[in-house]
């Protein structure tokens, strides 16, 4: 005998061992007989009275977050469906046919390009539903509604924007062949398909935890007056698997706290996904009810389709009910993959109630018996409910089958997510089972179907999109430039710095305040943190602009009298995300991809600790050059021996290496405040003037010390990654040694030319090194070019013609050997780097430099033996400077310690 399953439903626990069923039954009926008479909302204020007392009484002590598993819709508040039933489900057909044709074409012509059609084959109802009746296009008079889709669902849409005449057969037939141009993205892709996608989805649990910041940016944007959202709406339909990824249900809590009635969830629960069951043991849809009603949503299921509703009508005593709540996911898989006959064998007959309640239904009847999610009526009525809902956000939960209609080899298989074709006998199914009108022939050339432009289908389809205010997904990016001011403007403090002392961080947070006081620009700024305002000297911006609160300040706040009060309001500019970094990255993209999803360009600039950028989220900073998301990304405290005391987990040392890979980000490491300056106005005119879709990553740090004025003609280079700083020794057109410094560590490289000016009569140049990785990028282009063009004149680089020659070259960092490493091929003369490669750990700033060898001695050390090895000084030189400044050479390297 099965042991009873641990899900039991909550009804199932009064109904199994009670004691008095007849007290039970009264106690029900009057409860149905107020519902009656009265209405649901006097009954639910009984039962609420009741469960006070009980409460009270000491009773009640663990209410189950969810409810019996049947539909949250009673048939009787379905309503009725607006739309032509049949012809919808003509096209749904069509559309999936074509879905499939396309993966499957892609695959027979070329074998390797992969794709999915089990998972659209489970979200077809959910997605036409959507698109016939709920997604809002650009024309609707509020705007259009964003919609995150399901990203290995894209062949769908792919194959619906088909037969509203926005793509063609032959970019259908293009599908994952990318490389020519005109080719189809295999997923949901603004960079590859720019006029077409809006949102990339493709890494799981990005997509809902971007979609809820993004319902709350469009509040933020309504509230502080620069759009009106009106009644747009964000759709996101996602997996049940993807629903496991932390990201994907890291924000529920938030959605609910901000009351986002704008945003619904649709997750398709086919309870499968890629290798096998989401919850083979368990019951996914149960427990994502209760994860979201207990984060505090509107909870709808749709479990059922209509077929069942009689079912349901005669079922008296539940029996159904008991039964699904004994069924584990692994079975209903089991069961979804079988047919009628398995069915009435291993369901309905485990219990003679259920058996007596579907005798009169022959097995293929019992085979046609729906799952929710398949049943346009079910879903709309969902929909519809949750478009309505006020005061929360809306997940719908809709149980379908993945591969729904790929016959006995791909239904509810465990390995139908990676199927890609169906065999001869399962295309003849297919095409039967949806009335295909295909002939053997255009089922075994998998031909794309087009019912023609006259067609009923193609100008209810259309028709349907013109209500709804055009077609969707489509992504516009031609919203005007934004006026913003130039460095002498908002940076004199720092072009003037002439020798003040602070921090790049405080000259950072400066021009950052500076720019909200700008007229125009000002407003359009979005200052975002991650609790750590304080940390980098901001909270003077809580005052100056505010903290965005929807509901304002509630409460009298501690520090009141203060001039730098914690200061929250329903305008407040300031976005304050607490604890979460992947929040405030989903915050920065909604901001950065504004200018293309409102039309409305905004500046994001989202400062946060360095250690938890690129290595915490750094699949979502990828995700929003995806998005051609322009903004800045502050990495502070940056370094590894900037943070002094913080230690292993919080020094960063490679932020710079992985910002190098992102193809649109341009990271500078800058160590002046005019740097700073140089850098953002150069970011400015790049992302709000020419409107280029790329975005910056500044380091700064919290170290404070002397900053000069901005040297003559220094703009230039500080843009292009480098420029010389200094010069020691008598002025000869070759010097002994070039210098190269960064961030942090361009003060050490400054001492380290003194130091082999006057301990080892050497001459150097210095040069400060803003961004490596924008050197290597020019100089790999120019390398490019050059390879490619072996019979013009060469090209050369920024970098290659400010260290012409052979002289021994020195780079120090405060980031990992590979990031100065960047430039290696490119640099003529010898090249060594030093960089703190290795776990971070807590010491002073002077301390922690001599321990990873980026101090000033060991640059001087490493100048010396670069020079010996070039047979202009002796080796025993190199050992006496080891000697005299006292370096260990007997430990191990850094990076073993
Ligand atoms: C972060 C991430 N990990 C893994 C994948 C690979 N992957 C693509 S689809 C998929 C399974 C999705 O399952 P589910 O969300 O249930 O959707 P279904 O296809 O079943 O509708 C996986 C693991 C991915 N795209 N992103």
């Amino acid at each position: 005998m099965r042991e009873p399953n641990h899900f039991a439903e909550p009804f199932l626990r009064t109904t199994q061992a009670d004691a008095d069923p007849d007290e039970t039954a009264e106690w029900v009926e009057s409860l149905a007989s107020v519902a009656r008479a009265a209405g649901p909302e006097r009954a639910m204020h009984l039962l609420s009275q009741l469960e006070f007392q009980a409460q009270q009484l000491g009773i009640l002590a663990k209410i189950p977050p969810y409810s019996a598993y049947q539909n949250t819709i009673p048939l009787e508040r379905q309503g009725a469906y607006p739309g032509d039933l049949a012809l919808e489900e003509r096209i749904s057909a069509i559309i999936r046919w074509n879905a499939l044709a396309m993966v499957a074409r892609a695959n027979r012509a070329h074998g390797e390009l992969g794709g999915h059609i089990a998972s659209y084959a489970s979200a077809a109802e959910i997605f036409e539903t959507g698109f016939n009746h709920f997604f809002r296009g650009p024309g609707a008079p509020g705007g259009a509604d964003l919609v995150f889709f399901q990203p290995h669902s894209a062949p769908g849409v792919y194959a619906r924007a088909f037969l509203e005449g926005r793509l063609t057969e032959s970019q259908l037939d293009r599908f994952r062949q990318e490389t020519g141009g005109g080719g189809l993205s295999s997923y949901p892709h603004p960079w590859l398909m720019p006029e077409f996608w809006q949102f990339p989805t493709g890494s799981m649990g990005l997509g809902p935890i971007m979609a809820t910041y993004q319902a709350r940016f469009m509040r933020y944007l309504d509230h502080r007056g620069l759009a009106t959202s009106g009644d747009r709406h964000v759709w996101g339909v996602f997996g049940d698997g993807e629903m496991d990824e932390p990201e994907a249900i890291g924000a529920l809590t938030l959605a609910a706290r901000e009351k986002l009635d704008n945003l619904t969830f649709v997750i398709n629960c086919n309870l499968q996904r890629l290798d096998g069951p989401v919850r083979g043991n368990g019951n996914v849809i149960r427990e994502l009810e209760g994860l979201f009603t207990g984060a505090g949503w509107n909870v709808i299921k749709v479990l059922w389709g209509s077929d069942w509703d009689a079912l349901f009508a005669r079922d008296h005593s539940h029996a159904l009910l008991r039964q699904f709540a004994e069924t584990v996911d692994g079975q209903y898989q089991t069961l979804g993959a079988n047919d009628g006959a398995y069915n009435q064998e291993h369901f309905f007959k485990l219990d003679p109630e259920l058996q007596a309640l579907v005798a009169h239904m022959t097995p293929q009847e019992i085979d046609g018996l729906k799952r929710g999610g398949h049943d346009f009526r079910k879903l709309h009525a969902a929909f519809a409910a949750a478009r309505a809902h006020a005061g929360q956000p809306t997940v719908i939960l809709a149980k379908t089958k993945k591969g729904y209609g790929m016959g006995p080899a791909g239904e509810s298989r465990m390995t139908t997510h990676v199927q890609k074709k169906l065999e001869p006998d399962d295309l003849v199914e297919f095409r039967d089972r949806f009335q295909l009108p295909l002939s053997d022939e255009g089922l075994r050339e998998m031909r794309f179907l087009h019912p023609g432009e006259g067609s009923r289908e193609v100008a209810y389809l259309r028709q349907r999109r013109e209500a709804l205010g055009g077609a969707l997904p489509q992504r516009s990016s031609d919203a005007p430039a934004v006026e913003f001011p130039a460095a002498a403007e908002f940076g004199a403090f720092a072009l003037q710095a002439e020798g003040k002392e602070m921090s790049s961080t405080m000259a950072f947070v400066r021009v950052l305040s500076a720019l909200l006081k700008h007229r125009t620009l000002g407003p359009r700024v979005v200052p975002i943190v991650a609790d750590e305002a304080r940390t980098f000297g901001m909270a003077s911006l809580f005052r100056q602009v505010g903290i965005y609160a929807p509901d304002g300040q509630l409460y009298e706040p501690e520090d009141g009298s203060s001039m730098l009060r914690y200061r929250e309001s329903r305008d407040g500019q300031l976005l304050e995300e607490g604890i979460t970094e992947a929040g405030a990255m989903s915050s920065w993209i909604a901001a950065g991809t504004s200018y293309a999803v409102h039309g409305l360009p905004m500046l994001p600039v989202y400062i946060y600790y360095s250690m938890f950028g690129f290595q915490r989220v750094g699949d979502l900073i990828w995700a929003a050059a995806d998005q051609r998301a322009r903004g800045f990304l502050v990495g502070a405290t940056a370094g590894r021996t900037t943070l002094a005391g913080e230690g292993l987990q919080h020094q960063d040392g490679s932020s710079l290496l992985a910002a190098a890979t992102v193809p649109t980000c341009r990271a500078y490491d800058p160590a002046f405040a005019y740097e700073i300056a140089v850098i953002v106005e150069h970011g400015l005119q790049r992302m709000l003037g020419q409107r280029c879709d790329e975005f910056y990553y500044v380091t700064v740090s919290n170290e404070n010390y002397e900053h000069p004025s901005m040297p003559d003609g220094a703009a230039v280079g500080i843009v292009r990654g480098m420029y010389r700083i200094a010069c020691t020794g008598a002025a000869t057109a070759v010097p002994a040694v070039r210098l190269l410094g960064s961030g942090a560590i361009l003060r050490e490289v400054l001492a380290a030319a003194e130091l082999l000016l006057q301990d080892w009569d050497v001459a150097s140049e210095v040069f400060s090194v803003t961004s490596f990785s924008e050197l290597a990028h020019e100089a790999n282009e120019v390398e490019r070019w050059n390879r490619l063009h072996p019979a013009d004149v060469p090209r050369s680089s920024h970098l290659e013609r400010t260290l012409a020659g052979t002289s021994p070259v020195i780079a120090a960092t405060d980031y990992v050997r590979a990031w100065p490493g960047l430039i290696a091929p490119y640099v003529a003369g010898p090249y060594r780097v030093l960089g703190t490669d290795g776990f971070g750990r807590s010491d002073t700033r002077q301390a922690l430099r001599r321990f990873f060898e980026v101090d000033r001695q060991h640059v001087v050390v490493a100048a010396l033996h670069a020079l010996a090895g070039q047979g202009r000084l002796p080796a025993a030189t190199v050992a006496d400077a080891i000697a005299r400044y006292g370096l260990a050479a007997e430990d191990g390297a850094p990076w073993t310690r």
